[in-house]
């Protein structure tokens, strides 16, 4: 399921409470799927600490740590996302851009659509590991969609 490498590829992706309040979910899925990604798993969530706390551990060392675990989980919903095909989480996260809008290129996601680095409207997972960890971590298996054998797979 998901393997790296195929165009089976899967990524977690989340449009930030920033995004969703400024009504640009439909863009960012849009984007995605205009690429050629396929959209297998999709749900609005309202995180708690615990879950942003579990989702960021790799930065519980930073600065900005308590202030992302506090806003993630005090500024309502998220959309949570899983992305599938060909090379999806490094394109992905291309696609997204850097972390710091004002460093992002235009084109991408961030460097499009956002200003503060602390309101980048979207995250992505950093690597197929990452990306494995993430999407167990807000789906349960049954709630990505297993889309191997529709029309994507005879695309590309
Ligand atoms: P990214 O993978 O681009 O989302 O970046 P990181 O995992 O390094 O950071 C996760 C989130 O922490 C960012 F999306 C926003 C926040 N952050 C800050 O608020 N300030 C910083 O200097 C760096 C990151």
């Amino acid at each position: 399921q998901g393997l790296p490498g195929t165009k089976y590829e899967r990524t977690f992706m989340m449009v930030k409470p920033d995004g969703v309040q400024r009504q640009l979910t439909g863009e960012i899925i849009k984007r995605m799927e205009t690429k050629g990604y396929v959209l297998v798993g999709l749900k609005m969530v309202t995180p708690d600490e615990k879950l942003v706390s579990q989702h960021y551990d790799d930065l519980k060392a930073r600065p900005f740590y308590k202030g992302l675990v506090k806003y993630m989980s005090s500024s309502g919903p998220v959309v949570a996302m899983v992305f599938q095909g060909k090379g999806v989480v490094d394109y992905g996260r291309v696609m997204i851009g850097v972390t710091d809008p004002l460093k992002s290129a235009p084109g991408t996601i961030r460097g499009d659509l956002s200003v503060d680095v602390g309101r980048n409207t979207i995250h992505g997972s950093d690597g197929t590991s990452p990306a494995q960890d993430e999407i167990a971590l807000w789906f349960k298996p049954e709630e990505v969609a297993d889309i191997k054998n529709c029309a994507s797979a005879w695309i590309y």
